[in-house]
């Protein structure tokens, strides 16, 4: 199916002083929407075009780099967009038992997936992902993400410099420990481990 921008859960304003407006104007209106309009033009050129997105993700990986690229990148953005939330969220009490017994507690967690954003050289993505039945902390280049792997993605922070260089310039360590500390939705990561199941 055609690509389309959705709309962000929030106002712009809305992720301040973390994430600020100017970042989403230019992230979510200019960058991901150019995801969209790049990306339709390659996919009306294929015989993916009836396919959901997680199928154009996974058949376009190794063989379409082009469609690959938005179309990964489409799917990011738009879980990403629902990955925050203003003020953020408490980690509800399942997926809290399950990090404990896959990673090793909320802290360790904490600190791998950001040792993970801030040691993926140049762009990309780091990840809270399940691989058979387990939680598992990945980075990813570009805009790959875990459906490549054979995983679900759960969690993923864009370490793209046009996710924080408005608000943060060259200091990557410093976005993601204010994103993971104040902007996380942890219901929706939730919601996308329960409907992995
Ligand atoms: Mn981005």
């Amino acid at each position: 199916m055609a690509f389309e921008l959705p709309d962000l859960p929030y106002a712009h304003d809305a992720l301040g002083p973390y994430m600020s407006s100017e970042t989403l104007e230019f992230h979510h209106d200019k960058h991901h929407q150019a995801y969209v309009t790049n990306g339709n033009n390659i996919l009306a050129e294929t015989d993916l075009k009836n396919e959901s997105l997680e199928n154009i993700v996974i058949k376009s990986h190794g063989n379409n780099a082009g469609l690959f690229n938005n179309a990964a990148q489409h799917y990011n953005h738009i879980h990403f967009w629902k990955m925050m939330t203003p003020g953020g969220s408490k980690v509800p009490s399942n997926l809290e038992s399950k990090i404990n017994e896959d990673l090793g507690g909320m802290d360790k967690f904490r600190a791998d997936f950001i040792n993970a954003g801030v040691t993926q050289f140049g762009s990309g993505w780091c990840w809270l992902e399940l691989k058979d039945g387990k939680l598992n902390v990945s980075k990813t280049p570009n805009g790959e993400n875990p459906l490549v792997n054979g995983a679900t993605p759960l969690l993923g922070c864009d370490v793209w410099e046009h996710s924080y260089y408005i608000d943060y310039r060259n200091a990557r360590p410093k976005y993601l420990e204010a994103w993971f500390d104040n902007l996380v939705n942890w219901e929706y990561v939730t919601e996308l481990l329960e409907n992995s199941n």
